[in-house]
């Protein structure tokens, strides 16, 4: 079975070489990247599949929760600094709501679930959810 042609092959043959017969009738035009969808051939960029969807995970304020334990959750869970944490937690505190980190769909689902039942287990009613970037 024949192979696809590489982006890369397609753009080198496009191109004029040193071996190519001189005045030859085997010139092609340049290469234009726009053209390629009339050929049939597949450009879909490969950044695309490089770059799965981020998604945020929020913390929400309530009354009951410990600020101690909320700059815990954000040390342990989440990675961050001691001033970080404390930065974050204040944010949520005066604002309702604040961004713990940003993860794959799978980690930040996983980390969700992992606030939720520490907070539990400590009996606080602290919430967490998980939002597209
Ligand atoms: N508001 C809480 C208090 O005064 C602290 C708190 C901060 C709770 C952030 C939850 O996500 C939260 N004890």
């Amino acid at each position: 079975m024949l192979s696809p042609m590489l982006f890369s092959e397609r753009v080198n043959r496009a191109r004029p070489t040193a071996s190519s017969p001189p005045g030859g009738d085997d010139r092609q035009p340049p290469f234009d990247p726009s053209k390629e969808r009339d050929r049939g051939v597949a450009t879909k960029k490969r950044s695309k599949s490089a770059r799965p969807p981020r998604f945020k995970v929020i913390l929400y304020n309530d009354d009951y929760t410990p600020m101690e334990f909320v700059v815990q959750i954000l040390e342990k869970l989440f990675g961050k600094s001691p001033s970080a944490a404390t930065q974050i937690m204040l944010q949520i505190h005066k604002g309702g709501m604040g961004v713990a980190g940003v993860y794959v769909l799978e980690v930040a689902e996983t980390k969700s679930a992992a606030v939720q039942r520490t907070a539990e287990e400590r009996g606080y009613p602290l919430r967490c959810g998980v939002e597209k970037e």
